[in-house]
């Protein structure tokens, strides 16, 4: 259930769309066929407080019309505050261990891991997914690690194939498919959907292709 949720996982924060209204990006990019998404509300002008909260709402508002899994990015009170189906944290956040504590056994937990040792205690706090990259360059994620390409993917899924694993960094629909091939379970993007003139259009591209890809391999 969740591998099928990962496939086309979108981010956004209400700062990385340049001149649309958020909410129509997501709704956009929801009606294009993302399978997951995560508010990621961080960086230069993010929303705080109350409008944050109001912005969560509205987002999990959509991904319910879509039956689209809502995650929040780190703000695991946020998450609690608005019953979102989940949370998603670095390794520089509330540890995984506290937040699979704090949001119980039923939510959606994901974690950022580069190494195997992260991997492993991912693993071992019960997480859901794990995310790994930057796969490729990226100008979305400021104190982004260095380019990792695909190897650690293809070597963890080999040796841990039960925790799916997603692609993140500078994906677009002409570079995921070795993200998949090395065994990921989805990608997961910002500025490929969120950036596009037609977040739609960009969406539903993605989706035929990946499905594509599925059938392939
Ligand atoms: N973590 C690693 S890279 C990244 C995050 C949140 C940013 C991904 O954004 P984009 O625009 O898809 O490269
Ligand atoms: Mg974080």
């Amino acid at each position: 259930m969740i591998k099928q949720q990962l496939q086309l996982y979108f981010i956004m924060g209400s700062n990385n769309v340049a001149t649309s209204d958020p909410l129509e990006v997501l709704e956009e990019a929801l009606h294009g066929g993302v399978t997951c998404f995560q508010l990621r509300e961080k960086g230069p002008d993010a929303l705080v407080g109350d409008e944050k909260q109001r912005f969560a709402e509205a987002c999990k508002a959509l991904c319910q019309q879509y039956q689209v899994p809502f995650i929040v990015n780190d703000d695991v009170d946020l998450a609690i505050a608005v019953d979102a189906d989940g949370v998603h944290v670095g390794q520089d956040d509330e540890t995984a261990k506290s937040v699979r504590e704090r949001i119980g056994k039923d939510k959606i937990l994901g974690v950022s891991v580069h190494n195997e040792e992260e991997m492993r205690t991912a693993i071992a706090v019960g997480a859901d997914y794990v995310g790994m990259g930057p796969v490729y360059a990226t100008s979305s994620k400021a104190d982004a690690k260095p380019v990792s390409g695909t190897v650690l993917i293809r070597e963890m899924t080999a040796s841990y194939p039960d925790l799916p694993i997603v692609g993140i960094g500078g994906i677009t629909a002409a570079n995921f498919a070795p993200v998949l091939t090395a065994g990921a379970a989805g990608v997961s993007l910002i500025s490929a959907i969120a950036s596009a003139e037609d977040p739609y259009g960009a969406a539903r591209q993605f989706k035929d292709a990946i499905q594509q890809e599925v059938q392939l391999s």
